[in-house]
């Protein structure tokens, strides 16, 4: 986990860099910000992509504190935003406990999202840290576009210990992941993980044949699937709201995995989504190995956003 901490906050320095330039710039008068100063702030949060109302909303309770005093230098500046940040944040903390711990079997996560989003790679990261634990593995290659998609999930089972249930490509989405949860039944896995296609090979729109998976699904186990997993790229920005809201609407998105953070100059977008959707974050991704997926913690993320809290004098 230190590592990852660490890893985290490397991925995240463009993102941090760009906000403690902009507040560096942000003028103080002698006993708080000056009224410019508010302005200049939401600018300076915009760019790092925390969007126009999570933006007004943690300037509302900066704005407050500023009137009561509270932010007389940067320092404070710095504080403040980074405790309205984790305030706003916390509720979304995610333990990978809440899936190892669940009372059904298997425990099924239907993952879906846009092409090269990441969904298969989170896949194989997820599948690798469940073996780990000590749990079956059932993976179901429901992504039929390419045959290279399928292969890159067999690629991930072998390499991680899962199992992956399969149809030549080109065959029903539905029909795979109907198989693979029947499968998995049989076997006793604790955990089935679906992929999906970002796009298709039929004329079906995309969302039609979400919901029909999750029909199809449901008659084999009518609780299933227990999570909704969305899966975005966190350098895609604002877009990513788009597509989030697209998907939420077709198939009830349960839980969000943001991928790509490692790089961007954009990593203020988990601020936007969380604010806007009110769907829990649960997995961010800052690289391409099995451990750079991690459960998505408010502190370690803030701290990686703004720096680590220095007391003011
Ligand atoms: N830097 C970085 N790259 C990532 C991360 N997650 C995934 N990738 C890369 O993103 C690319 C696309 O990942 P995939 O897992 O194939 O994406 P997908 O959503 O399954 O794509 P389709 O199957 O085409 O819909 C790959 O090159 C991954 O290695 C991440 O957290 N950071
Ligand atoms: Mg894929």
């Amino acid at each position: 986990m230190q590592g990852f901490i660490k890893r985290l906050s490397e991925g995240l320095g463009r993102t941090r860099s760009g906000i403690a330039k902009g507040l560096e710039r942000i003028g103080f008068g002698p006993r708080a910000l000056d009224p410019t100063a508010l302005e200049d702030l939401e600018e300076v949060l915009i760019t790092s992509d925390i969007g126009v109302h999570a933006s007004q909303r943690l300037l509302k309770t900066l704005d407050e504190e500023n009137k009561k005093g509270n932010i007389k230098n940067l320092q404070e500046l710095r504080n403040c935003l980074r405790k309205i940040m984790k305030d706003l944040l916390e509720p979304s903390g995610f333990q990978f406990s809440e899936w190892l711990q669940a009372r059904v079997k298997p425990f099924v996560i239907l993952v879906v999202g846009v092409n090269g989003v990441g969904k298969t790679t989170t896949i194989g990261k997820l599948a690798h840290r469940f073996v780990h634990e000590g749990k079956k593995v059932t993976l179901a290659a429901g992504d039929t576009f390419r045959a290279a998609a399928v292969e890159q999930l067999e690629l991930w089972g072998k390499r991680v210990g899962a199992e992956v249930v399969r149809q030549q490509s080109g065959s029903d989405p539905a029909a795979v992941i109907f198989d693979a949860l029947a499968a998995g039944k049989a076997r006793g896995s604790d955990i089935l993980i679906a992929d999906t296609a970002g796009r298709l090979h039929t004329k079906a729109p995309l969302m039609e044949e979400l919901k029909k998976i999750k029909r199809v699904m449901q008659k084999e186990m009518t609780s299933s699937p227990h999570e909704v997993l969305l899966v975005l790229d966190g350098t895609t920005g604002q877009n990513a709201l788009s597509q989030a809201r697209l998907f939420h609407e077709a198939v009830g998105v349960t839980g969000i995995a943001l991928t790509k953070l490692d790089g961007t100059a954009k990593g203020g977008i988990v601020l936007s989504i969380y604010n806007e959707l009110k769907i829990p974050i649960r997995l961010i991704g800052i690289g391409e190995a099995p451990e750079d997926l991690q459960p998505f913690q408010a502190e370690p993320f803030v701290d990686a956003l703004m720096g680590e809290e220095i007391p003011s004098a």
